[in-house]
């Protein structure tokens, strides 16, 4: 009996001791959600430009809707539409969005469903699970969340600076985000491709190597990568190297 309450004992003690196995969000809905956890201990700050944001008061969620303020002046964002078409405040600078590095788009054609509605997309095993992918998921100013939509990345010839310091350029065909987060777009990008054999043009493919080599891994991206592989239950390897 004793030996019984033993073992019994041993496996409780092992049980509590293992670490809780972390899974993938199943979806983008999901993913969302643990981003936006996750996000207040990587620390709030919007990817590309660095703008501090925080939950949003009663007050501003009458002005627009959406949970996460984005403090524009404290990153020298200015709107490229503060006023919308129809006279309105325009929410989407002034709120935090979940941003897909690589475009859900870009998922769907890796996935063979470009062409199909997104609904079908969904009913491939895996897809899902791409499109909540929480490496693949940033915080972003709706509004460059909006104005970059499925477009890749690139260098765009002069410095419009469109979005007051906020160094990102928006034209017809790419998106130019600054230096500094280069490598960081990069390693995700390679790593989506290799997850989840995505098909990419050999060029931009080169061009991702190019990025991820004149950025190299630092320390802010470390420690992100860290906690959001602890969220996924893996790495990505080109940040860790292994
Ligand atoms: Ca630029
Ligand atoms: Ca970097």
């Amino acid at each position: 009996m004793k030996q019984a309450v033993q073992a019994i004992a041993l496996v409780l003690v092992g049980l509590l001791a293992a670490p809780a196995l972390a899974e993938p969000p199943k979806d983008f809905g999901a993913g969302k959600k643990a981003a936006a956890k996750l996000w207040w201990d990587i620390g709030p700050a919007s990817f590309y430009c660095h703008c501090p944001y925080r939950e949003a008061t009663a007050e501003e969620k009458k002005i627009r809707r959406g949970n996460l303020w984005v403090v524009g002046f404290a990153c020298g964002y200015q709107a490229q539409e503060p006023i919308t078409s129809k006279g309105k405040v325009n929410a989407r600078p002034l709120r935090i969005e979940w941003e897909h590095i690589v475009p859900a788009d870009w998922i769907a054609t890796g996935f063979n469903c470009r062409d199909k509605k997104r609904e079908e997309c969904r009913t491939i095993p895996g897809y899902d699970e791409a499109e909540g992918d929480l490496f693949n998921l940033v915080p972003a100013v709706g509004e460059l969340n909006g104005d970059r939509s499925n477009k890749l990345y690139g260098i765009i010839a002069g410095e419009d600076r469109e979005y007051g310091a906020c160094d990102f350029e928006v034209t017809g065909s790419k998106a130019e985000p600054m230096k500094s987060v280069r490598g960081d777009i990069a390693r995700v990008w390679l790593y989506m491709i290799d997850q989840y054999g995505l098909k990419m043009a050999p060029d931009y493919v080169a061009l991702m190597k190019q990025w991820s080599a004149a950025d190299p891994v630092g320390k802010i991206e470390k420690l992100r990568h860290e906690k959001i592989a602890k969220e996924m239950g893996r790495e990505n390897k080109f940040v860790t190297g292994q």
